[in-house]
């Protein structure tokens, strides 16, 4: 259930109106909430209350995509708030949303924990496939591949992700943390990735534990 501090940003996001969610979040944060209350009690609850109706048929896919555009743009606001980082840089994490699978405001909000928590973050988007990631890590060198998942038929990419890259040597140079709603510890376990976090700001301290 939402607090009523933040009834009008869950009904925005709800109704998919962009316009009052941005104007109402704006409202928040100059009226001192902290950014992580509007996401977590305001923008969060709303987006699972859309799945919801989803599921049960009264939504469809174009009603999702509205409501997630509202919570873009209120995302946007908060996005300096969340991400601004006071310490030097932690390491270096490249992340994307795996293949076949376009979900990305999980995503872009544990971009935005991990920027917060001082790494620098090389953002793949979504749909990527295991060989960007290949690819990047041989360019790049970073100290973390973290992939998002939000469907059930996308999660094996993880898999074949981690695969990839163990063929291609590079597995012992970065580790791997995974999430996403139907991603598990368990199966991070299963596809030998070295971690996986519920939420975004688990996933910053997770990508701060994995290079202690
Ligand atoms: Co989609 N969709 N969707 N969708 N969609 C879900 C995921 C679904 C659960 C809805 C439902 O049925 N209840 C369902 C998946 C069922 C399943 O596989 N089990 C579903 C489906 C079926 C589909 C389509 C197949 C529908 C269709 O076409 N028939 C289709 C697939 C498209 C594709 O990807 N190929 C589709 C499309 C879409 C839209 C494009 C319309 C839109 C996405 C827009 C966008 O992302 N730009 C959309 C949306 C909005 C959703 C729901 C409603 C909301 C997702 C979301 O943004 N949540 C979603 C239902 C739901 O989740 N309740 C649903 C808010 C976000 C903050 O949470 O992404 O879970 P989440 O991220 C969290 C954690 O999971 C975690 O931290 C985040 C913040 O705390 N996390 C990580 C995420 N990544 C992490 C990585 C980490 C660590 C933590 O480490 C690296």
């Amino acid at each position: 259930m939402n607090d009523d501090k933040f009834k009008s940003i869950y009904q925005g996001i709800v109704a998919g109106d962009a316009n009052t969610v941005k104007q109402e979040v704006q409202v928040a944060v100059d009226a001192g909430f902290s950014a992580e209350d509007i996401l977590k009690q305001g923008l969060v609850p709303a987006m699972r209350e859309v799945g919801e109706l989803f599921e049960k048929g009264e939504y469809y896919v174009p009603e999702m995509l509205i409501s997630a555009r509202a919570m873009q743009r209120g995302l946007e606001i908060l996005k300096p708030l969340l991400a601004s980082a006071e310490v030097d840089p932690s390491g270096t994490v490249v992340l994307g949303t795996v293949k076949g699978d376009l979900h990305d405001i999980g995503k872009n909000l544990v971009g935005m924990m991990l920027e917060g928590a001082g790494f620098s973050l090389i953002d793949l988007g979504t749909d990527v496939s295991a060989d960007q990631f290949v690819q990047t890590v041989q360019k790049n060198q970073p100290d973390i591949v973290a992939m998002s998942a939000l469907l059930t038929t996308t999660m094996p990419a993880m898999k074949t992700t981690v695969d990839a890259l163990s063929d291609a040597g590079l597995r012992g140079q970065v580790k791997i943390m995974i999430g996403g709603a139907p991603v598990t510890e368990e199966y991070a376990k299963n596809i030998g990735a070295d971690g996986f976090a519920p939420d975004a700001s688990r996933a910053a301290s997770l990508a701060l534990k994995l290079l202690e």
